[in-house]
């Protein structure tokens, strides 16, 4: 069976894909995505704010770095499991915000016509497989997906991002050990945001970095600063070419933080003021514009058009998602049943 194309074309003729390749080409775009992310999260939360969004929704603001880094150093047609934390690494990966942001309200144009809501992304055309919200369980599907590619000889790899919360589950430590003995072509990337829930990782996390885990599995392993975008681009890079050059997966953990709560109602009182203002401190989209400047690739007129561009792109995004039509409630049963032809087994 083949896994259904669910692409959504950008309102200006732009696809999710040329979009995702931009990032992959240019630092300038990278900052410029970051911005947008950052934007598309703020709205998000003003949607649920003003009572137009239902349920939870997870942001991942001061996550930027991560996720951009890794849209722009893998390859577009590598197959991605998403974690619940979404909306930004949609982005980073060439979904429009119009997209992010109908999908958030349960509009048809939304990225996969409504019935996904804040959390669930399908989009093929830029390699997002599905998004996992059963902690762990995209960590032994990506083994599947890259036993898959191993089968068909295909030089893509399988990517399985997730967050802190999953490591200490029984389905990351079988997901690592299967593609180790099996030699899969599997990139484990855990974003390390410090905190599952409530709980800060290493409260509950036994050994240290989570990539030292790697090494019980003879998986090679690395972490890196996820608040450095270049930094992230490089060490994905690097992974990427061990794991498609037959070398076995790889695990790498991307040190960061999450600028708010859990989700929608955690306060996260929990933190201290000392932590949080060290990590205000490390805003990774301030500190990209920061090194661009430096290096004469931003001046000020640009970086001012860059900021007013993203702004102006998301408030343009939310006011059309606002606008969309709601989804036939027909689409509830799309993708629930594959139609079989007649007399086929
Ligand atoms: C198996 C399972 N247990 C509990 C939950 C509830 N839950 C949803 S998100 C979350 C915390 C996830 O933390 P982490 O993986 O570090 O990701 P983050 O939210 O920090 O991005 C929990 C416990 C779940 N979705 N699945």
């Amino acid at each position: 069976m083949s896994i259904r194309s669910l692409t959504v074309d950008a309102p200006d003729g732009t696809t999710a894909l040329a979009r995702r390749d931009a990032v992959r080409g240019d630092r300038v775009v990278r900052l410029g995505r970051m911005l947008e992310a950052r934007h598309v999260e703020t709205q998000i939360r003003r949607f649920h704010d003003e009572g137009m969004a239902w349920g939870s929704t997870h942001t991942a603001e001061w996550q930027e770095a991560s996720a951009v880094g890794l849209a722009a150093a893998l390859q577009h047609d590598d197959l991605v499991c998403f974690p619940h934390r979404v909306h930004t690494l949609s982005v980073a990966f060439g979904i429009t915000p119009e997209a992010v942001l109908a999908e958030c309200l349960g509009k048809a144009s939304g990225i996969v016509g409504g019935i996904g809501g804040s959390v669930h992304v399908t989009d093929t055309s830029v390699g997002i497989l599905h998004t996992f919200t059963i902690l762990g369980a995209q960590v032994p599907v990506a083994a599947g997906v890259g036993l898959a590619l191993q089968v068909q000889g295909s030089a893509s790899i399988a990517v399985s991002i997730f967050g802190d919360g999953s490591v200490n589950m029984g389905a990351f430590h079988e997901g690592l050990n299967l593609a180790s003995i099996w030699r899969l072509p599997v990139l484990f990337v855990c974003e390390n945001n410090q905190y599952s829930e409530h709980t800060r990782y290493d409260r509950v996390t036994a050994g240290g970095d989570i990539a030292a885990r790697g090494a019980s599995y003879a998986i090679p392993s690395a972490a890196v600063d996820g608040q450095d975008v270049d930094e992230v681009v490089a060490a994905v890079a690097d992974a990427r070419t061990r794991v498609a050059a037959g070398e076995g997966p790889f695990l790498l953990e991307i040190k960061t933080w999450r600028r708010y709560g859990h989700s929608r109602s955690d306060q996260a009182g929990y933190r201290d003021d000392e932590e949080v203002a060290r990590w205000l401190e490390r805003d990774p989209i301030e500190l990209f514009a920061q090194r661009l400047r430096s290096e004469g690739l931003l001046d000020e007129q640009a970086e001012e058009h860059l900021r007013a561009d993203a702004e102006r792109r998301v408030a343009e995004a939310a006011e059309h998602a606002l606008a969309a039509t709601e989804p036939d409630a027909s689409v509830m049963f799309r993708n629930v049943h594959v139609d079989r032809e007649e007399g086929a087994a």
